[in-house]
C-alpha cells in the first residue's frame, strides 16, 4: 500500500487557512486544490510499502515519536515550488519538525524502504498546477496570511488510494497514530 507520514494541523488552523484560500478565490484554471479535509504536513513520502515492512515500519516509528515532544506551529504566508506546487509555511518550531522528519527517515530507511534524500522543506500543499499558471500571484495574495500557533501533538501513518477521493483525487486514511511525547529539547 502507498503510505507516508505526516502531521496534521487542527480544525481551527484549517478553517482559518480555509478562509484565506476562500478570500483570495480557488476558482483557477489549471489549478487542483488539496481539499481542507485532508491538509497535512508530510515529513516522509514512503510510496508503495509490503505488508513485512510496514510491520518493521510501524515499530520503529513509534519509537521515533517516543523520543520527540510535541511541536509548536503556526501556518503563514505562501511559496512555491517553481510552477508546480503552491504550499503555506510553516513557522514556529521549525528545528524540531526538521528533527522529527529526520527521525522518521531514519525509521523508513532502517525498514528498508526507499526515501526520498533531498532536503527537508516543511510545507502543506494548497495546489497542484500542471505548469501553465503563474503562481507568483497567489503567493503574493496570500501573504499576509499569519495563522494562529497550534500543537501537533500526534504522528500519522497515512494511506494514499489514489484515485479514490472526489474528482480522481487520492483518498487519505489515517492508519496509525502515535503520541509525540518525548522530552527532547536540544
Ligand atoms: P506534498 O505535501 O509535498 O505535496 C501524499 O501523497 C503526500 O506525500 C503529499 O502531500 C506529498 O507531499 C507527499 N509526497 C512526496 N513525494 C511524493 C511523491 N513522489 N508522490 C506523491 N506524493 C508525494
Amino acid at each position: 500500500m502507498r503510505l507516508f507520514v505526516a502531521l496534521s494541523p487542527p480544525p481551527e488552523a484549517v478553517d482559518e487557512l480555509w478562509s484565506a484560500v476562500e478570500a483570495v478565490g480557488t476558482d483557477r484554471p489549471g489549478l487542483r486544490w488539496t481539499r481542507p479535509e485532508q491538509w497535512h504536513l508530510t515529513l516522509a513520502f514512503l510510496g508503495e510499502v509490503d505488508d513485512p515492512a510496514r510491520q518493521d515500519l510501524v515499530e520503529r516509528l513509534g519509537r521515533a515519536a517516543r523520543r520527540h515532544p510535541p511541536l509548536t506551529l503556526a501556518l503563514s504566508g505562501a511559496g512555491r515550488f517553481g510552477d508546480r506546487v503552491l504550499w503555506t509555511r510553516v513557522s514556529g518550531d521549525v528545528e524540531p519538525v526538521r528533527r522529527l522528519a529526520a527521525s522518521v527517515r531514519a525509521a523508513a530507511r532502517r525498514a528498508r524502504l526507499p526515501v526520498d534524500d533531498r532536503p527537508y522543506r516543511p510545507h502543506l500543499t494548497l495546489a497542484r498546477a500542471g505548469g501553465e499558471v503563474d503562481l507568483r500571484s497567489l503567493v503574493d495574495a496570500l501573504a499576509g496570511f499569519a495563522g494562529r500557533p497550534w500543537t501537533a501533538g500526534e504522528l500519522h501513518l497515512v494511506r494514499s488510494h489514489l484515485g479514490a477521493g472526489p474528482g480522481g483525487s487520492a483518498r487519505h486514511e489515517p492508519l496509525v497514530s502515535w503520541a509525540l511525547d518525548g522530552r527532547e529539547r536540544g
